[in-house]
This record gives C-alpha cells, structure tokens and sequence, in this order.
C-alpha cells in the first residue's frame, strides 16, 4: 500500500456566474453583476490539474453538481414568488470549490487505520448549503472501498461545517501520522468579528475530529482570529496554508499565534513554521491576492515542495517581494508556481480553494475520479464543446440555459462513464 497525496479538484460547472451571495467574501461580492465565463473557467481549471501532473503529482477530479436544483428551489419558494437570491443560490457552480467539500483525516492518523472523510454541511451560506447530498453521493462512490475510507454523513446542521478549508495537517511525510489542526471561527462582539459570518464552529471541528477517530494528544482546536475573517478570510486556508512538516500563515491569522506555534512544536518538533509578518504583506493584501491560498505541495523525487500560487499574488509588489526572499533563502519551499484562475478567484476562489487533498492509495479509489492526460483531453473536448461561453447574472431563471447547463454536464458524466450520479 503506498499512501499518496492526491488533489481532487472541482471541475468548474457549466451555470459559473457571479450573483454575489458570499457576505464576507470580499471578491465575490465585489464582483457581483459581473458577466461570467464558464467555458473560460473551466479550461482554466484543467490547466492548472494539468500544470500540477507536470510536477509530477497526483490529480483526481469532482463532477459538477446539478444545477440549477430545481427541486431545492421549489422546496423553498413558497407561493411561488421566487426571490433572485434564491433562484441565483439553485444556480451556483460553488461545489468546484472542493476544499469545501469534506475534511480529511489519512489513515495514519485515525484509530481504525482507514481514511476517514466527513461532508461538509455548509450550513451557513444557503446557496452553499445545498451542496452536501450531491457532494455526499460522489464521496461515496470515489471513496467507496470500506476495506480503506470511512465516509461519513454532516455533523449536526445547527454547527456550521465549511470542510478542508479549515483543516490542516502537518506531518513528517504524508504517510506518517500526523498532527491534525482544525480551525475554527467564532463571531465577537466588538471585535470586529461580527461583520461577517464566522462559517466554521468549533463544536463541528470537534464532531469531525471525534467520528474520524484522531488521537486527541495529536490533534489541536484552534480559534482563527476574528479580525482575519473581519478582514475577508471567510476561510482559514485564504490566512493558512500546511505540508508535511511545514506551516506557512500570516501573523494574524490566529486569535493566539504563540499558542499555536507552541502547540504545534510540542506534537511536532521537527515543524518549520513560515509566518509572514503584517509589516511584509498587510492582512488586506493577503486576502487580495490570495498568497495563501496557494497549493503547498511536496515535489517528487528530491521532496522539496512547491507553492502554487494564484497568478494575481506575483502581481502584488509586496507579495512577489516576499516569494523572490522565500525562494531565495534555501529553506522547505524551492519554487513559485502562479497559475491562471481568474474565474474562480472573481469568486474568491483560489489554487488551494478548488482542491481537496486525500492521502490514500489511488489503487483503491475508484479510477473515474483519477485523472490522466488522456481523461483530460476528454474533459476539455466537453467543456470546449457543452460549456456556455457567458452567463450574465440577469440570464439565471432562463428555462434554454437551464437546458443547455444540465446537457453540458449530462455530456461530462457520459465521456467519464459516471451517468449514476445524473
Ligand atoms: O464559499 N464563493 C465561495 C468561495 C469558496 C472558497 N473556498 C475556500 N476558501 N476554501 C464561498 O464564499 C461565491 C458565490 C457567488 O457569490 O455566487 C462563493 O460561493
């Protein structure tokens, strides 16, 4: 059994569009009303899946979910009088940003030995909410060997549960055991916290750990701080970013950094902790250009690791400044890796935003979700072909696009072999 680390991505959904339901996500809402192009998002995200098997990493992907959800939609609209924001919410394309999806715990780390995974609920943002039985379904069938995944259902709809993108693991190599850090979010008063919705609660971090079965001396629950998410870090991983051993965050992304570095050192002596102080990169230009939503993967063959960041951090003065010093001072990460994702991060979704990371032998997933250079070929023939070119906010509710968006995925599950997840 060799245990690899595999980055699922989302492939971006032919209904893409920027309706702006995100409160707290600076971009999305600053983006809102804006015309989209799913096609154009789509490539974008195979270019990236393709850039990072060029690494020589491995690649899965997640099918878009059905949309629009009519079914949802006609659950919650009453008399009929359909609100924009909701008919924009059965529409979403969010599902593409898999880091939502589930949090993960590698078989190293849990008591029975097997890959846990648990569904993220969503429960906080209604047009995300939606996500998580269609979500449930794929996890299911990619992870479907007992014998190696366990799979769970969501925590308690009343704790909110935002999945990997506040979840990281540190670990000598991906296949020892590592230390998992959940982080959590609480709104306070005064603080500045309470702007914006703190997705993550510490009682779901606390339900997942629990199913999954971690060691509690090797797992830690730690508060993100409140003026982070005032800042417009919705998510742990836009302040946050870990692997193997290595911890690279901005200075104020935790309500007590010192704590935390401590509590990581004493599970983990052997961490390299890369804080990046406000003075360098300001928490504003963190959130702006998406640093740390990068993708911090460990290359094979000499194990030196990688950051893929979003095109827009080297355009940043300061954060290119500070990548040129990284690099440059012979420490864990080597190389700087921008990718085009442009679509996405309109949506305030990044590099690390539309990945989920599994450390499992990819023998024992089910190869549909595996991806190859030959799979991929086929996914852009698809998207090239199915894909609308442009959606603006306005066409959302149109019954030809509504057509057109639920064909161009029919067509994806078919060159996939996947039509049971119709
Ligand atoms: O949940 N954007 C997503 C972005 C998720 C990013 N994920 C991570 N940080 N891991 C969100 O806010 C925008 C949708 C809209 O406004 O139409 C949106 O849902």
């Amino acid at each position: 059994m060799r245990l690899t680390e595999i980055n699922f991505d989302g492939i971006v959904g032919p209904s893409h569009n920027y309706a702006g339901l995100s409160l707290g996500n600076l971009a999305a809402t600053q983006h809102a009303g804006d015309p989209s192009y799913p096609r154009a998002a789509a490539l974008q995200g195979l270019v990236k899946m393709r850039a990072n098997m060029a690494l020589g990493l491995a690649q899965g992907v997640f099918l878009p979910l059905p949309r629009p959800n009519a079914r949802w939609l006609a659950e919650h609209s009453g008399d009929g009088a359909v609100d924009r924001g909701l008919l924009a919410a059965a529409w979403s394309a969010s599902a593409m940003w898999a880091a939502n999806a589930a949090t993960v715990s590698p078989a190293p780390d849990t008591a029975d030995g097997r890959c846990h995974l648990t569904v993220a609920n969503l429960v906080t943002m209604p047009h995300r909410s939606h996500e998580l039985p269609d979500t449930l379904r794929q996890l299911e069938l990619a992870f479907g060997d007992s014998r190696h995944f366990a799979v769970h259902g969501p925590v308690a709809a009343e704790f909110g549960d935002e999945g990997a993108a506040n979840h990281m693991r540190l670990a000598l190599a991906h296949d020892e055991p590592g230390v998992e850090l959940f982080v959590y979010g609480r709104s306070r008063e005064g603080a500045g916290g309470t702007r914006f919705p703190a997705r993550q609660s510490e009682q779901a971090s606390r339900a997942v750990a629990s199913a999954h079965g971690l060691d509690p001396a090797r797992t830690l629950f730690v508060e993100q701080a409140p003026e982070a998410i005032a800042a417009g870090a919705f998510h742990n991983d836009v302040v946050a970013v870990a692997n193997g051993p290595v911890l690279l965050c901005h200075e104020r992304a935790f309500a007590d950094p010192a704590a935390t570095y401590a509590a990581i050192r004493e599970r983990l002596p052997e961490a390299t902790i890369i804080e990046v102080p406000e003075s360098r990169v300001s928490l504003a230009e963190a959130v702006r250009s998406y640093l740390f939503n990068a993708q911090l993967v460990t290359l094979p063959g000499d194990g030196t690791m990688a950051l893929v960041v979003p095109g827009e951090a080297s355009e940043s003065a300061a954060v290119s400044g500070w990548l040129d010093e990284l690099v440059a001072s012979g420490g864990p990460i080597g190389r700087v890796v921008p990718v085009d994702v442009r679509q996405s991060m309109a949506n305030g979704g990044g590099p690390a935003c539309l990945r989920l990371r599994v450390v499992a032998d990819p023998a024992t997933i089910d190869p549909r979700f595996l991806l190859d250079e030959a799979k991929a070929e086929r996914i852009e023939q698809v998207v090239a072909r199915y894909w609308p070119e442009q959606i603006d906010p306005t066409d959302l509710g149109d019954a030809a696009l509504a057509e057109s968006v639920a064909a161009a995925r029919g067509h994806l599950l078919a060159a996939l072999g996947l039509e049971e997840l119709a």
